[in-house]
């Protein structure tokens, strides 16, 4: 029996993975966690407030509700980590310490921890940056999750945990916000341009970015985690990519649909995180090993977000 348990599952990404999750293995068969109080999308099931910094906690629920496999999603972004750089070394090292330790000791079947474009610094190749790219990042984020891979992997060879994770550009959805990121404009530009607001976006209007469609996001974990161990080559964290647009570009696919769409820059401190990740990102080794394969390009995206989220109620939104 699978028994699922996700930190950070209020999060953009946790949200969306406990309901698939929950589709899948049924709803109580996955506990949700986060140190926030649970929205809606996660409400629907097993719901335990978690701080992910509290080993003795993560492991009293691991054992209470029998769990199998753990989603670590738990972490501070880009963004807000470089506000806070001794909050985003404690959180994102110790919380994954603390989760692999676990793995090992109650020989858990299998961990996903996400990793992200942020391991790429400016020595990276910009365009199609391959899997093996020096990993020299300029952000703590990036610092947090160049160690996190290393400490994956550390532990699948050592000890034989069955640690999958993937390099994820931006994550761009409809079903909740996302917070703390530099990718974040490309999800608070459609709420934007429905509510017919003027965006003002805090990048450049070429600052070009790897992002990903949310149901690819969803459907490249699920996979990865259900590939058979022995396809897996990279145990560090698999590149994945989608699209690479910049925010010129997504204003002109919403133009299409909503003409009177206005937007305006006012570059932050963001922008000079942007400008250190990579153009595009080389997928070729999660495309051969798993077969990954996104579905959706800037403008099917566009068409899907204008058309469900006005269907969203506030309450789910938020
Ligand atoms: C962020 O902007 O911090 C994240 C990421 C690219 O990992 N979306």
């Amino acid at each position: 029996m699978t028994k699922i348990l996700i930190t950070g599952a209020c999060g953009q990404l946790g949200s969306e993975l406990t309901t698939i999750l929950r589709k899948i293995h049924g709803a109580d068969n996955v506990i949700a966690t986060d140190i926030a109080d649970p929205n809606p999308q996660v409400a629907e099931g097993p719901f335990e407030h978690l701080d992910v910094m509290d080993k003795d906690k993560v492991e009293e629920l691991v054992n209470r509700y029998k769990v199998t496999e753990v989603y670590h999603l738990a972490a501070l972004l880009s963004a807000n980590a470089e506000k806070n750089i001794d909050l985003a070394w404690k959180l994102n090292m110790e919380g994954l310490l603390n989760v692999l330790k676990i793995a090992r000791d109650k020989e858990l079947k299998k961990v996903f921890w996400p990793s992200s474009i942020a391991v790429f610094g400016p020595d990276a190749q910009k365009k199609g940056t391959p899997q093996n790219s020096p990993t020299n990042p300029s952000t703590m984020y990036g610092i947090t999750k160049v160690a996190g891979e290393q400490l994956c992997n550390y532990f699948h060879q050592k000890f034989g945990v069955d640690v999958r994770s993937l390099r994820y550009p931006g994550l761009i959805g409809y079903k909740s916000l996302p917070g703390g990121g530099t990718t974040d404009y490309a999800v608070d530009i459609y709420h934007k341009a429905l509510a017919k607001e003027t965006f003002t976006c805090f990048l450049e209007k070429d600052a070009v970015l790897p992002m990903m469609y949310m149901d690819d996001a969803v459907k490249a974990t699920i996979d990865l985690m259900n590939a058979p161990s022995e396809s897996l080559t990279v145990r560090t964290s698999y590149n994945i990519s989608a699209i690479s647009f910049t925010p010129e570009q997504i204003a002109a696919s919403i133009k299409k649909e909503i003409p009177g769409f206005e937007i305006s820059y006012e570059p932050d401190y963001r922008q000079q995180i942007a400008a250190s990740w990579p153009d595009s990102i080389d997928d070729s080794a999660a495309r051969k090993d798993w077969n990954w394969k996104p579905a959706f390009d800037l403008d099917s995206m566009t068409k899907d977000i204008l058309e469900n989220l006005p269907k969203m109620s506030v309450a789910e939104k938020e």
